[in-house]
């Protein structure tokens, strides 16, 4: 059945970094309203906003205090208002954050069961007895360090957090819980948002009762996600998520989804799935050593890259719609991630952002990645000001790494590569504000920024605007949503591409090397869609691609 968030663009907006209207420094609400002409323009239909709810921003905002109120940082209610319905105006639809593994430390949940670990809230967490001062099992934390934590003001007792300790996690066992969450989800379903994305939920079920499982390093602990592997029964809480508080309101939601196994496809993005959508992660995950940062592989090379996409594509099937992208909030920027550093051009961008852009699936762009924004290039640990950055640098010291190694590794993959503030214009902080931002701006905004493209026809960014519009052409839509996928010579090194066939034939490739090939077409050429150079040389059935060449063509 068709829904009305099938052919829709998405583009995620990091609220600390996007815009700032007051000259704090921080991105708020007020400059995203004031930037919606330009994301319209974009081509952007649903937007995404990164956690603007109250909270001590501990983890930037995935550290919720209240579920009902907007952080004064970004801004008021009133503006959320504003935003919902300047959005609407222009036809474009709004998803929160939803963050309900864990709160805040600081939420009123919490404090009072600090307060009562033995009453009504003390049953909202998991709290657990000291027994001969040890922990009730050796989970590592995403963050770093154990996942218990002592309660504030009882030295007998603990709490469990996946990740940092100001971020305790949520009983979802208790249905006084998930009642809350439901009545939560509503409330915002009723001023009018369009849905949701769901942060770390396969998070809410654990493996109980808590137990060891073997040592993967040489702290003694195990990461969670081994233990994930064994809590079985998630659907049971994702389903009646949906059922109470998505479907009645036709919500698309997309859900932060790790490691699912291939059966469970279609109970989480079928056509009655828990979610309308979840994220490919396979190629934001491979190369990443279970050891840690300092171990993975930092960029990967073409043929990593189609790899990953390529068996996505065809894990997923025609089951439903995957959402795609090549960076966010927790990731390095895309264009530094994926195109090695001898192939990193505008070409090169283009092709990067034409091969993900037409996968089957919703395609996502993250604040920035129109531009081509790059990773930072930390020189000092106090540039970052992220935790998981922080725990990784000293993971890398105690694996024995020197401070430069250990700064590499925390420079290639820090999530801070993607929260520096959008570049705008050639202005004092890009544009950014007119205060001292929160994170340094990166230094390449003269040459990168958003001012600069605009007027240029064939920078990134208008690039992107014709992506966006090939999208929504009457003619090629069905088959650029529902189209089916296929690779396409895809043990040429380095070439990469696929097919997208319903009522329309059509082949997307793009040669990501520094030479030129010859292809051997699958029919005869009807159109050319697009092409991020000058010309497109076909004779006798054959393509030559020159470097970096990307086209899609109809046959
Ligand atoms: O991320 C969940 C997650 O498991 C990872 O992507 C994690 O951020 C990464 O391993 C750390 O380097 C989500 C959010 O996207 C992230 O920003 C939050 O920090 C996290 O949940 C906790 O809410
Ligand atoms: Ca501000």
């Amino acid at each position: 059945m068709k829904k009305w968030w099938h052919d829709k663009v998405v583009y995620q907006i990091y609220p600390k970094s996007f815009y700032d209207s007051n000259g704090d420094g921080i991105g708020d609400i007020p400059g995203i309203i004031s930037k919606l002409d330009y994301l319209k323009e974009l081509g952007a239909d649903i937007l995404w906003l990164s956690p603007v709810y109250k909270s001590p921003l501990a983890d930037q905002g995935y550290d919720i205090a209240d579920y009902y109120a907007i952080d004064p940082r970004f801004g008021t209610m009133k503006d959320m208002d504003c935003l919902i319905a300047e959005a609407k105006k222009r036809d474009m639809y709004i998803l929160m954050d939803l963050v309900v593994n864990h709160c805040s430390d600081e939420h009123e949940w919490f404090q009072k069961a600090v307060q009562d670990p033995e009453g009504k809230y003390g049953n909202f967490f998991y709290i657990e007895d000291k027994k001969d001062d040890r922990t009730p099992c050796n989970w590592r934390s995403y963050f770093g360090g154990s996942v218990w934590e002592e309660l504030p003001g009882h030295s007998d007792k603990q709490y469990l957090h996946l990740f940092h300790k100001k971020q305790p996690d949520l009983n979802w066992e208790n249905p006084e819980v998930r009642e809350e969450v439901f009545k939560n989800i509503r409330w915002w379903m009723e001023k009018g948002l369009g849905g949701f994305r769901i942060d770390a939920i396969i998070n809410i079920k654990k493996k109980l009762p808590f137990q060891d499982y073997p040592a993967d390093r040489s702290d003694g602990m195990c990461s969670v996600e081994r233990m994930l592997e064994d809590a079985d029964g998630i659907g049971k809480f994702l389903g009646e998520m949906a059922e109470k508080c998505f479907h009645p309101y036709d919500a698309f939601t997309v859900g932060e989804v790790f490691n699912e196994k291939e059966d469970e496809i279609c109970d989480f993005i079928g056509e009655n799935g828990y979610f309308s959508s979840m994220f490919d992660f396979e190629e934001t995950c491979y190369g990443k050593s279970e050891d840690g940062w300092y171990a993975s592989k930092y960029v990967l090379t073409p043929e990593d890259y189609k790899k990953c996409i390529f068996h996505t594509q065809q894990k997923i099937g025609e089951t439903g719609l995957i959402s795609n992208i090549i960076e966010n909030h927790d990731e390095p920027r895309g264009v530094c991630h994926y195109i090695l550093p001898e192939d990193r051009c505008l070409d090169s961008k283009k092709l990067l952002a034409g091969v993900y852009f037409f996968l089957r699936g919703i395609p996502f762009i993250y604040q920035g990645q129109e531009i081509g924004m790059e990773n930072m290039d930390f020189t000092s640990m106090e540039q970052i000001d992220d935790i998981s950055t922080i725990d990784e640098y000293k993971v890398a010291l105690n694996a024995g790494r020197t401070e430069k190694e250990a700064l590499q590794a925390a420079s290639a993959f820090s999530r801070d590569n993607a929260r520096t503030p959008v570049q705008w214009n050639t202005e004092k902080n890009a544009g950014f504000t007119t205060g001292t931002p929160w994170l340094e701006v990166n230094p390449d905004y003269k040459e990168i920024n958003v001012e600069s493209q605009l007027t240029d026809s064939v920078s990134l960014l208008s690039f992107y605007k014709k992506m966006t519009a090939l999208r929504k052409t009457q003619e090629y839509k069905d088959t650029f949503v529902y189209g089916s996928f296929k690779p396409y010579k895809e043990d040429q090194e380095n070439l990469i591409a696929y097919t997208r066939t319903e009522e329309k034939n059509i082949l997307v490739m793009g040669n990501l090397q520094s030479q030129s090939r010859n292809v051997e077409l699958p029919g005869e050429v009807k159109n050319v869609l697009l092409n991020n150079q000058e010309e497109v040389q076909i004779k006798n059935g054959t393509i030559s691609l020159n470097p970096y060449q990307f086209v899609i063509l109809e046959y």
